[in-house]
């Protein structure tokens, strides 16, 4: 259902949008800043904060919490990396938050987090600023993976893959980046970290790894660490204080 809702939303910003529109922008021109190079950087936190200010399982999360201000608190905090949202639909997001993050944090990887199924929606990761994109295994073939990694590839954007169970990573090629397993069941919304335990010992070796969703404690943090992860993606952990930022930076410290 969410991947017919997305084609819908993609044929219509097609008619709005060309590529060689979208290929104007600004952002086009930059170099990007390299997650998995973050992240494997001597006394990187790991942490990829997320801003999103809704999402299904929980509703409204935050409701005042502004983009620029939140991501530069991150930055400020030391993260590896931000996510931002731009799914509208289910996470209240925009482009407009993306390309914001981006302009007040030029030296943050920014994810473009939301449900890719069209080379074109690379592009616009690309227009509004995005280092990386996401590609979800559980709603794409591995045909679909490989022709959006490769447009990634062809626009210099790094590439991170989301499993949840053992067959989606078969799905993995050659041009992946960093694997992302999520903790949350998106059927039933139900976290279980040892998820990311059980399909990380299944990567590769040298894969660079994340383990994503219903990380709340540093507990959590060292437990997946020593796990052999170097990445955790957190969200509403944040998001749902009055302060991401500061609540991000505590963590942190
Ligand atoms: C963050 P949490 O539980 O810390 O808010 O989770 C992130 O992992 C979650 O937002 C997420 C997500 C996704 C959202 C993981 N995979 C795919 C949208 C689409």
């Amino acid at each position: 259902e969410i991947n017919n809702n997305k084609r819908r939303e993609v044929a219509e910003a097609k008619k709005l949008v060309s590529l060689e529109q979208l290929k104007f922008s600004p952002f086009f021109k930059r170099k990007i800043n390299s997650l998995k190079t973050t992240l494997k950087a001597a006394g990187a936190s790991g942490i990829i904060a997320e801003y999103k200010t809704k999402s299904p399982s929980k509703g409204v999360i935050n409701e005042q919490a502004e983009v620029v201000e939140v991501s530069s608190a991150y930055t400020a905090a030391g993260v590896s990396g931000i996510s931002i949202l731009t799914d509208r639909q289910y996470f209240g997001g925009a482009f407009e938050d993306l390309a914001k993050a981006r302009s007040a944090n030029p030296t943050t990887p920014i994810l473009r987090k939301d449900f890719m199924l069209d080379p074109y929606q690379v592009y616009e990761a690309k227009a509004h600023g995005a280092d990386l994109i996401l590609l979800i295994a559980a709603s794409l073939s591995k045909e679909e993976m490989l022709e959006l990694s490769e447009t990634a590839k062809e626009l210099d954007l790094e590439v991170l893959v989301e499993v949840h169970t053992e067959e989606e990573i078969e799905k993995l090629n050659s041009l992946v980046d960093i694997v992302g397993v999520n903790n949350r069941n998106l059927k039933t919304f139900e976290v279980d970290l040892e998820t990311s335990v059980k399909l990380g010992s299944l990567l590769p070796q040298d894969m660079v790894r994340i383990s994503e969703s219903g990380l709340s404690s540093v507990e959590n943090i060292h437990y997946l660490c020593q796990a052999g992860f170097d990445g955790f993606l957190m969200g509403e952990n944040f998001m749902k204080t009055e302060n991401p930022g500061q609540a991000c930076k505590e963590f942190i410290e």
